[in-house]
């Protein structure tokens, strides 16, 4: 074996190891390894989005940044829930453990939807 063959081989291994740490740390930092919270802020009867797209074990919190009462809910069936009265300056956590496509609105002001796609 070559002097150059045997400087290949090493500097071979310290490339595998520094490829090796930093795989090791992707999989000890990355936050998806547990189960997400996404905010939804309601303000001038309106949900800060639209549209929605989250994990099964995901949960929503809603808060209420309104000057109104609110009442959230969704009808979806695998998706039911209902907030019952949300008063400004309250939030509330609401788990989806099922996919779905809920339909999520106001039961006091119909114009405020938002679509959450629960997914697997
Ligand atoms: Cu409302």
């Amino acid at each position: 074996m070559k002097r150059t063959d045997r400087r290949d081989m090493r500097w071979f291994g310290r490339t595998r190891l520094v490829v090796a740490a930093a795989a090791l740390s992707a999989v000890v930092f990355i936050p998806g390894a547990r189960a997400g919270d996404t905010k939804i802020v309601q303000k001038d009867k309106a949900f800060s989005e639209q549209s929605l797209r989250i994990h099964v074990g995901d949960t929503v919190t809603f808060v209420n940044a309104d000057t109104v009462t609110h009442n959230v809910y969704s009808a979806t069936k695998g998706c039911e829930f209902e907030l019952q009265t949300q008063t400004p300056g309250n939030s509330t956590a609401v788990p989806f453990p099922r996919g779905c496509m809920a339909q999520v609105q106001c039961a006091i002001h119909p114009k405020m939807k938002l679509r959450v796609e629960v997914a697997p």
